[in-house]
Formats: C-alpha cells, sequence, structure tokens
C-alpha cells in the first residue's frame, strides 16, 4: 500500500511538541540528566561482590520501572485512539455558542479514544460489547468531550444503577471468569431482573456490538442535550457520528476466532488506515428539537433508553471529523487521556437525565485515582488550547508555577485578576427546577419494550437472524436456567417471534411473558429504515479492504501482478499469502515474495481472497488441507472469493456451494472464470468486497 504518512498538522501537536522527546544522537541519562557511563552493569564491590546500595544508577532504573503500571479504567480499560479535527459545515451560530460551530470550514482539533466496555486492558478487540466513542475537543474556549458509545442508548435509566451493571457484566468475582464477555450468569441475571435493560439489549445481541471496525461504526452522544446561542435561547439536541466508510460488521464465528488471531485486530487497523493515509471521516450529525416537540413524543427525552427515531427529527450533517495522525505513544496519549461527560464549553448544557447526571460526578473523580490526584488536567493530551488562570492551587505533580502572592478572588493585590468572565463565560441555562425530593422515575420510563420492539421490527432478515443466534449462544452460556428463563419472558414483550426463535435454539418453550412496569399500552412505533445496518453501505469503495491473494509454486505471477496493482489502486491492501514467507518460483515472470503465511495470516484476517490461476493447482491444492480451510472460511464468514483459472480447483477440493441456498439463484460472491475474463471478474468481486457481505449465502449450520 502506497505510505502517504502525514504528520496532521493540528493546533494540538504544537503545545505537545513541548512533551515530546527525539532521543536521536543523544546520549543516555538519569532522569537527573546526569549521563549514563554504562547500562549494562550494576555498581558491586569487587566483580563476584555484592552490589552497592550506592548504586543511584540501579536504583533509580529499578524503581521507575517498579512503578510503571497505573490503574487500568475501570471500564472502558481496552483502548485505541488517534488525532484529528472536526471541520464545521456552516456557521450554526444561530443555534449554538460552543466554539467549534462558530464559522463554516472552522476546524478544531480533537482526540478520539475509542474502546470496549467490560474488557481488561489486554483483552480481544473483536468481543461482543458496547463500542466507546470519546471525543476531545480542544475548543477555543475550552475542552468539550463527547463521551458516547456506538449504541444510542444505554441498559439503564439512572446512575444509581451503573456499579450493580459493571459488576454483573465483568468476569465473575470469586473466579475471575469470563473476560471480555457478557455470556454469563451474573450479567443475564442482572439484565433480566432490570427489564430496563430490553432496548439495549436487542442492539447488543446485534451485530452493533462485533464492528468490523472503529472506522465502520457509528457513534452517539446517547444522552439529550442543549445547545445554547448566544441569547441564552436553547434547544434540546442528540448527536450523532456518521462513518463516511459506512457501517459494517464482522459476523460472530469470525470475531470469536478473530480473537485468538489477531486480538489488536482493531486496534491495528485503526493504527495502519492512518499510517497509510486512508483517514477515518465520520460526519457529525445533529437532532434539534424544541421542548414543545419534545413534550410530544411518546417517550422522555431525559430516558437514555430511548432513542429519537429520525423519522421524528432527522439528522443534521453539521460538520466532518478526520482522524489524521497516530498517537506517538499509547500510554502518555492514548492511556493517560482522560475524557469526562462534565467537560462542556459554552454553548452546551446538559439536560435531568439521571444517567447523565450521575456521570458528571464520576468521570472526574475516577480520574484522580487512575491518574494520581487533582492535576491530571495538566498531563500533556489533557491540557486545553485555551489559557487556564484560577486560583486552583497545587496537589500532586502540578506542572503550573503559579506566580504572585494571590490565589484567591475577590482580590485587590492583583488588580482583581484572573477576574469573572461574565456573559462571555458559561452560563447554565436558567431552567426551572422544583420538586420534591423523591427516589424515582417519571412514568414514561416505565415504557421499556415499545422501542426495543422498533429496533427488532427495523432489523433486516439477516440481522434479525445474527440477534437470535446472539441471545443462543449468549443463553446457553448461561448455567441457571431459571435465568434463561426470565429472559424469555422479557423478549416476548419484544416480539413473540423472536422469543419462540431463542427459546427453540435453546430447546426451552416459553415461559409467561414478564409483567409490564406499566398498565399503559406501549406505543407501537412503525419500522425506521435508519436502524438497520445496511442503511449506511458508505462511499468508499474497497478503500482498506484486505484481499489475500493466495499463491503456490507455479502460480501466474503475471496475473498476480495485475491483480495486486489494480487492488492497490483502488486503495485495497492485497498481500500473497502462501504456505511460507520469502520467494516463490512462478510459472510465469519473475519469482513473487510470499508475504504472510497461512499460519501468519489466517483467513479471518482477510475481506476477500482471490486463487489466481497456477499450473500446479491441481496437486497443490487438492493436497493442501489449510488453504482448503482458509476458503471455506472465506465462504462461512459471507466474504468474496475470486478464482482464476485452475485456482477453482481449490473451491472445488473445498466442496464452496456456487448457489445461494434459497432460490437457487448463483452466488455472486463465489465468482470462478477463465483467466482470459480476468479483468471483468476482477471487477465483479470489487463490486462485492465493496458491499461487504454475502449474508444471503448464510445457512445455520453453515454448508461450509
Ligand atoms: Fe462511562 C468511561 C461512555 C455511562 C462512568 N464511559 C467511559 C468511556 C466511554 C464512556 C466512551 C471511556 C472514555 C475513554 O476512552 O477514556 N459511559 C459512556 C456512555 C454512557 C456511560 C455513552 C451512557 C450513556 N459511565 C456511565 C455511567 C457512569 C460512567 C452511568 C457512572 C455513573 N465511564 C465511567 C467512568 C469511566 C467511564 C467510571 C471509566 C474510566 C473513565 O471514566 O475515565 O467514570
Amino acid at each position: 500500500m502506497a505510505k502517504r504518512k502525514s504528520m496532521g498538522d493540528n493546533a494540538i501537536n504544537r503545545p505537545l511538541d513541548r512533551a515530546r522527546v527525539d532521543d536521536s544522537g543523544r546520549e543516555l541519562t538519569t532522569n537527573q540528566g546526569v549521563p549514563v557511563a554504562d547500562n549494562q552493569n550494576s555498581l558491586k564491590a569487587g566483580l563476584r561482590g555484592p552490589t552497592l546500595m550506592e548504586d543511584f544508577i540501579l536504583r533509580e532504573k529499578i524503581t521507575h520501572f517498579d512503578h510503571e503500571r497505573i490503574p487500568e479504567r475501570v471500564v472502558h480499560a481496552r483502548g485505541s485512539a488517534a488525532h484529528g479535527y472536526f471541520e464545521s459545515y456552516e456557521d450554526l451560530r444561530a443555534i449554538t455558542r460552543a466554539a467549534p460551530f462558530g464559522a463554516k470550514g472552522k476546524r478544531t482539533p480533537v482526540f478520539v479514544r475509542f474502546s470496549t466496555v467490560a474488557g481488561e486492558r489486554g483483552s480481544a478487540d473483536t468481543v461482543r460489547d458496547v463500542r466507546g466513542f470519546a471525543t476531545k475537543f480542544y475548543t477555543d474556549e475550552g475542552n468539550w468531550d463527547l463521551v458516547g458509545n456506538n449504541i444510542p442508548v444505554f441498559f439503564i435509566q439512572d446512575a444509581m444503577k451503573f456499579p450493580d451493571l459493571i459488576h454483573a457484566v465483568k468476569p465473575e468475582p470469586h473466579n475471575g471468569m469470563p473476560q471480555a464477555a457478557s455470556a454469563h450468569d451474573t450479567f443475564w441475571d442482572f439484565a433480566s431482573l432490570s427489564p430496563e435493560t430490553a432496548h439495549m439489549l436487542l442492539w447488543h445481541m446485534s451485530d452493533r456490538a462485533i464492528p468490523r471496525s472503529y472506522r465502520m461504526m457509528q457513534g452517539f452522544g446517547v444522552h439529550t442535550f442543549r445547545l445554547v446561542n448566544a441569547k441564552g435561547e436553547s434547544v434540546f439536541c442528540k448527536f450523532h457520528w456518521m462513518p463516511l466508510a459506512g457501517t459494517h460488521s464482522l459476523v460472530w464465528d469470525e470475531a470469536a476466532r478473530l480473537a485468538g488471531a489477531d486480538p489488536d485486530y482493531h486496534r491495528r487497523d485503526l493504527w495502519e488506515a492512518i499510517d497509510s493515509g486512508q483517514f477515518p471521516e465520520y460526519e457529525l450529525g445533529l437532532q434539534i428539537f424544541s421542548e414543545e416537540q419534545a413534550a410530544q413524543f411518546p417517550f422522555d427525552i431525559l430516558d437514555p433508553t430511548k432513542i429519537v427515531p429520525e423519522e421524528m427529527v432527522a439528522v443534521r450533517a453539521v460538520g466532518k471529523m478526520v482522524l489524521d495522525r497516530n498517537p506517538d505513544n499509547f500510554f502518555t496519549e492514548t492511556e493517560q487521556v482522560a475524557f469526562c461527560a462534565a467537560h462542556v464549553v459554552p454553548g452546551i448544557d446538559f439536560t435531568n437525565d439521571p444517567l447523565l447526571q450521575g456521570r458528571l460526578h464520576s468521570y472526574i473523580d475516577t480520574q484522580i485515582t487512575r491518574l494520581g490526584g487533582a492535576n491530571f488536567h495538566e498531563i500533556p493530551i489533557n491540557t486545553s488550547l485555551a489559557q487556564i488562570h484560577n486560583n486552583q492551587r497545587d496537589g500532586l505533580h502540578r506542572q503550573q508555577i503559579n506566580r504572585g502572592r494571590v490565589s484567591y478572588e475577590p482580590n485587590s493585590l492583583a488588580g482583581g485578576c484572573p477576574f469573572q468572565a461574565g456573559a462571555r463565560g458559561f452560563v447554565s441555562v436558567p431552567e426551572q427546577s422544583q420538586g420534591r425530593e423523591v427516589r424515582g422515575k417519571p412514568e414514561l420510563f416505565a415504557d421499556h419494550y415499545a422501542q426495543a420492539r422498533l429496533f427488532w421490527i427495523s432489523q433486516s432478515n439477516t440481522e434479525q437472524r445474527h440477534i437470535v443466534n446472539a441471545f443462543r449462544f449468549e443463553l446457553t452460556r448461561v448455567q441457571t436456567p431459571a435465568i434463561r428463563e426470565r429472559v424469555l419472558a422479557l423478549l416476548l414483550n419484544v416480539d413473540r417471534a423472536l422469543a419462540t426463535a431463542v427459546a427453540e435454539g435453546l430447546g426451552m418453550s416459553l415461559p409467561a411473558p414478564l409483567p409490564p412496569a406499566t398498565d399503559r399500552p406501549p406505543y407501537e412505533y412503525p419500522p425506521s429504515a435508519a436502524l438497520s445496518l445496511f442503511a449506511r453501505p458508505g462511499a468508499v469503495g474497497i478503500h482498506t479492504r484486505r484481499v489475500a491473494l493466495l499463491v503456490a509454486p507455479g502460480v501466474d505471477g503475471t496475473q498476480v501482478r495485475a491483480m495486486y496493482a489494480s487492488l492497490l489502486d483502488d486503495g485495497a491492501v492485497p498481500r500473497l499469502v502462501g504456505d511460507r514467507i520469502g520467494p516463490l518460483a512462478a510459472g510465469s515472470g519473475a519469482p513473487l515474495d510470499v508475504e504472510i503465511s497461512f499460519e501468519a495470516g489466517p483467513s479471518v484476517l482477510w475481506d476477500g481472497v482471490i486463487v489466481p490461476d497456477s499450473a500446479t493447482a491441481q496437486t497443490e491444492w487438492h493436497g493442501n488441507v489449510v488453504a482448503q480451510e482458509f476458503v471455506k472460511l472465506q465462504y462461512r464468514h459471507a466474504k468474496p472469493l475470486l478464482a482464476l483459472g485452475s485456482g477453482g480447483e481449490l473451491l472445488r477440493a473445498a466442496k464452496i456451494p456456487r448457489k445461494l441456498p434459497r432460490g437457487g439463484i448463483a452466488d455472486p460472491g463465489v465468482i470462478e472464470v477463465e483467466s482470459a475474463d480476468a479483468v471483468e471478474a476482477l471487477a465483479r468481486f470489487k463490486a462485492v468486497l465493496a458491499q461487504h457481505r454475502v449474508y444471503a449465502r448464510e445457512t445455520d449450520p453453515p454448508r461450509v
């Protein structure tokens, strides 16, 4: 792949330069800057004598090493991040005074961290889980953190339940299992006893929870926020990130295998895409609505288990985010970045969503433990581009050297500085708020099933099948029959066909439905096309798609080179895969260089496969079960296969079906042609690759 390396000229890179270290041409020193003469041997009393206490160089080195680790995030521990910028499409000052939207074309630097939720720091990327999508905007008026997920709703309605939710999904406390998985008793016990989870459970069991790439998933702010203009007028807003590469997912069998083949699958994908100049891009969409509109909705906008269907309020694209620079150092940037749902800037405000209100406390609180004190905002990746002036002082690891004798306000000795910004500063929306102190929820929060059903009926057949299979898998792992039964009872309130299909998969009969939490009949939403993953195919063709060309001695080298070059031209990532890496005698042209072995680059790492023509295909492929396994998995995971000339022998050896299971139609993703038709066939292959998968091929169990 062509290397177009960008340094991403973002404003945040300049302040970070102060912290960047370049060791080239430099002597090794201690942390005190003392040059180190010998970094191999400790100081001893005689060559065979004891090591001396005096060896400050040894002690400093070991001490620092001993303290290298910090606590991992209590949730979202596993993550990957990138720098970039947000560019506003328009001047939105009529709606919000938030700095990033102040002018058409205005750019604001960002740092984005994607994550899984449940797994520990070293867990695999492709597990079934919600993905975090946290964006730090370094605006002219301070940092704004949009700390979202790739799913627009949440499991629970009140922050009070968050520790319970997380305790239930994390590895069980007695044996520390399972890692990074919701498929265990405690999660489903909690979920089925908290029917407010119903909507999110449907999303969580859908392919949204196994994205193909961080570049190919949506992001959502989840809660209803407020946008406020300079006159103090406010509207409600839901934030959406929409990937230009479209929304695409893995299939479950593939995701599970990937966890072994490459636990860093999403991290690597993000890194390599940026490193090769294929910058991930997302549009920012706003759903804007008034208090009057909100009052008419059949749900409460303060309830984070509800979406605002796009049919009710359209999503308006207002800008684009481009991620164009990888971090220099994983720890100092990706690990030390501290997001906080309470970090907003003038022009953005909160609502009384009780989940959001709890979050406003939690994030700063957690950073104090994780990053060792109250000065974590001074860590370079967390510092705002806007200057900081206040009377907060001291604390562990303080960096700022505040001058003068004044650290209080009001003061006269420093001329009253720093002074209050007044209307220029952050002003909360003066929302009327009066009520009796009470622990409880509004009535509409009790409609737990209407939107779960909306999601279900908006899915394609393929997506519904995958959801049923996900429930079957997760509940098969659950050991306590009563919990499985309670989940079925919950699903019955969502959709009878769904509950029946899941029950069948578990060999269970249907229980009585869970009693609903309200007497009000659930609202009946019409299906929403926007809720299907297939609604967003994306517009980037086969950019970054990984294609394996399987090669063995005698392969048609000229053909291989032509295919390889054509894929590269379209921005794909072709690689030569064979039994062993290194030079390979081709049937025509110069020897080829096999780049990856079957062992190191197994089938799940590729979005499509090409088997070129080869003089030795007959003997080579019929005897090679590893290559057969490779194409079988490509087939099973609904990926395109292209065989040229005698390359078709491999498809025959692997017994790859040519027709779709239903309707006797030819599978558009299994392409076998004579070499003379290679150019036309490659074009067809690329078209299928751009559409991601041939799901119509799927059967349960798979045919191959
Ligand atoms: Fe949270 C991290 C997103 C509810 C408490 N959360 C965290 C991160 C993301 C989210 C993306 C990782 C940020 C990073 O990359 O560093 N969290 C969400 C969303 C929620 C949500 C979209 C619901 C709409 N979270 C939530 C609640 C609470 C927390 C209700 C607590 C009351 N979340 C935390 C935390 C974390 C965190 C404990 C762990 C590490 C961190 O904050 O920095 O404070």
